[in-house]
């Protein structure tokens, strides 16, 4: 799990290891884990992006609120069909079941980042905070430093990492 976590992010070994470090330093939600987070890189005047992660959390809880400096709105959405077409939607809360890994990904829930107030430059990062509230409605928060991507963190690229001669 912990190499999986590594290999990921191969390139970016460093901002792996900050998001890694801020999540234990958060004793708060000491249930939920988050791994494989990033954020879509904009280019300049671009409004919205989105942020993907998995979320792990030890204890049934929902996920309630994001929030970052850099966007001026922070949802977390659904993707649904209506009719023929695919839309996204911003929801209340993300439940997260015990034990169970949440993907947030493209296609599927994502955060969304709208009134963007700079554009995310590919390879650098962003705070984001997340807030929980679980079945006892006790609220707690996350912080991470979300690295900028222009593309998922992919299974190729922690084939190569692992890869021995
Ligand atoms: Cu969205």
């Amino acid at each position: 799990m912990f190499m999986t976590f590594f290999s990921r992010h191969a390139p970016s070994l460093f901002l792996s290891s900050l998001v890694l470090t801020v999540s234990q330093a958060s004793a708060q939600p000491a249930s939920v884990k988050v791994d494989g987070a990033w954020a879509r890189a904009t280019v300049q005047g671009q409004q919205g992006t989105g942020a993907f992660m998995n979320i792990t959390a030890g204890e049934g809880t929902r996920l309630v609120g994001v929030s970052t400096p850099v966007a001026g709105v922070a949802e977390v959405h659904e993707m649904k069909m209506e009719g023929d077409v695919m839309r996204m939607r911003a929801i209340p809360a993300l439940d997260l079941p015990a034990g169970k890994t949440v993907q947030l990904k493209p296609g599927s829930y994502h955060v969304m980042l709208m009134d963007l107030k700079r554009p995310l430059l590919k390879d650098s990062t962003l705070p984001v905070t997340l807030r929980f509230k679980n079945a006892a409605g006790v609220e707690s928060q996350l912080n991470l430093i979300v690295p900028v991507a222009t593309v998922a963190p992919g299974p190729k690229a922690a084939m190569e990492h692992d890869h021995k001669h």
